[in-house]
């Protein structure tokens, strides 16, 4: 099953919308299969932000996600790398989207995820161990997604 990567910014955290990032995917049916509070180190910033790390942003985008803890996720579901996407939405503009709803821009844009599977496997591995993500059944999800088959 697919599964992506999303990180609830420090914005998200000091505004006190985690909870409406996870009621958000939750209540389209998205399984959590991994859920930790950290906080950005220099190296995993740049591992994880490399092919940002020579752009006149960095040292601004690495200022905002060191200022305060963040929470990780891993989201598990059909199609749930375009699906979650498309929940956090593009940009500001992007009205109805999580980044619509509660930004004004960057770096304060409140949520990353994954923009391909590929890229979700490389994230997921980059954030946790194998022994953090859970395997579990969601009954709910027979009503909730029509192609799926236990
Ligand atoms: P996305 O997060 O929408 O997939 P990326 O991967 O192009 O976008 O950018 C990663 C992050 O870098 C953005 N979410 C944003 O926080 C930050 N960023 C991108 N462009 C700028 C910029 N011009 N100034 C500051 N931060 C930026």
């Amino acid at each position: 099953m697919e599964r992506t990567l999303v990180i609830s910014k420090p914005d998200a955290l000091q505004r006190g919308l985690v909870g409406e990032i996870i009621r958000r995917f939750e209540r389209k049916g998205i399984k959590i299969v991994a859920m930790k509070m950290m906080r950005f180190d220099e190296a995993l910033l740049r591992e994880h932000y490399a092919h940002h790390v020579d752009k006149h942003f960095f040292s601004e985008l690495s200022e905002f996600m060191r200022s305060s803890p963040v929470v990780v996720f891993v989201l598990e579901g059909p199609g749930a790398v375009e699906m979650v996407r498309k929940i956090a939405g593009t940009s500001a503009d992007d009205l109805g989207s999580i980044r619509g709803d509660f930004s004004s821009g960057v770096p304060q844009n409140i949520i990353h995820s994954s923009d391909s599977a590929e890229t979700a496997k490389k994230e997921i591995q980059l954030f946790f161990q194998m022994n953090e993500i859970f395997d579990y059944k969601k009954d709910e999800w027979k009503h909730v997604f029509s192609e799926f088959d236990e």
